[in-house]
């Protein structure tokens, strides 16, 4: 899709499922963006280069060339889904994005999302290895959320995929890399499948965007 955002620069590291949800969207869109790797284990984006232009020091993290920049990757989804069948139009439709939202940051991402990155890096050292156990069960209990609501639907919000489904699939369908068993959770095996025959998907491990150099 040309000429409808200026050029966008998306930093992101290919590993993140953060980055991993604007990256699907953009592509799903058809909206060019560079892509700028940088290692989060390696402190990339804790440069004051980088915290100078966005203060939490995370990807995902996009910089227009007009000079606009914005972060947190659901602000993302929204500020590019708008206008699109990505974002439904109805009031109470766009509220239960929100809720989705809300809910995937405060029970979904902070346990699935991290035990998947504590798992991968075993070499670092990380005060939230004393709460793994911990993270298993909470991460469990927002599954069991998630596969309460799809047991009688198809998609997150009303009747088409979204971005709330993006913003769940993101981290769910790498659950299983940070330990999590997806087999007692038949309506959400079906969800994942459904997301993966959304036209223009890519995986995770999909660059996509034109590389940009630093
Ligand atoms: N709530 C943020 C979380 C972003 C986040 O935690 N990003 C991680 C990668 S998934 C990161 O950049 N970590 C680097 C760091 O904390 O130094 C979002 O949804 O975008």
């Amino acid at each position: 899709m040309k000429g409808r955002f200026p050029m966008l620069r998306l930093y992101d590291y290919l590993p993140s499922g953060n980055g991993y949800k604007v990256r699907l969207l953009l592509t799903q869109l058809g909206i060019e963006f560079e892509r700028v790797e940088l290692d989060i284990v390696k402190g990339e984006t804790r440069t004051p280069e980088f915290l100078g232009k966005f203060p939490n020091g995370r990807i995902p993290a996009v910089e227009f060339d007009d000079g606009r920049r914005l972060f947190e990757s659901n602000a993302l989804l929204w500020y590019f889904a708008e206008g699109t069948p990505f974002l439904p139009a109805a009031r109470m439709e766009r509220a239960e994005v929100l809720q989705w939202f809300c809910f995937e940051q405060y029970s979904h991402e902070p346990n699935i999302a991290s035990l998947r990155y504590l798992v991968s890096h075993p070499e670092l050292q990380d005060p939230r290895r004393a709460l793994l156990d911990r993270m298993l069960r909470l991460g469990h209990e927002a599954l069991a959320v998630m596969e309460r609501h799809l047991g009688s639907r198809e998609w997150f919000v009303g009747s088409h995929y979204s971005i709330a489904d993006i913003a769940l699939y993101a981290y769910t369908h790498v659950a299983h890399e940070g330990g999590y068993d997806l087999a007692g959770y038949p309506a959400i095996r079906r969800w994942l499948e459904r997301v993966r025959g959304e036209p223009r998907h890519i995986a995770i491990t999909d660059q996509c965007g034109a590389a940009a150099s630093r």
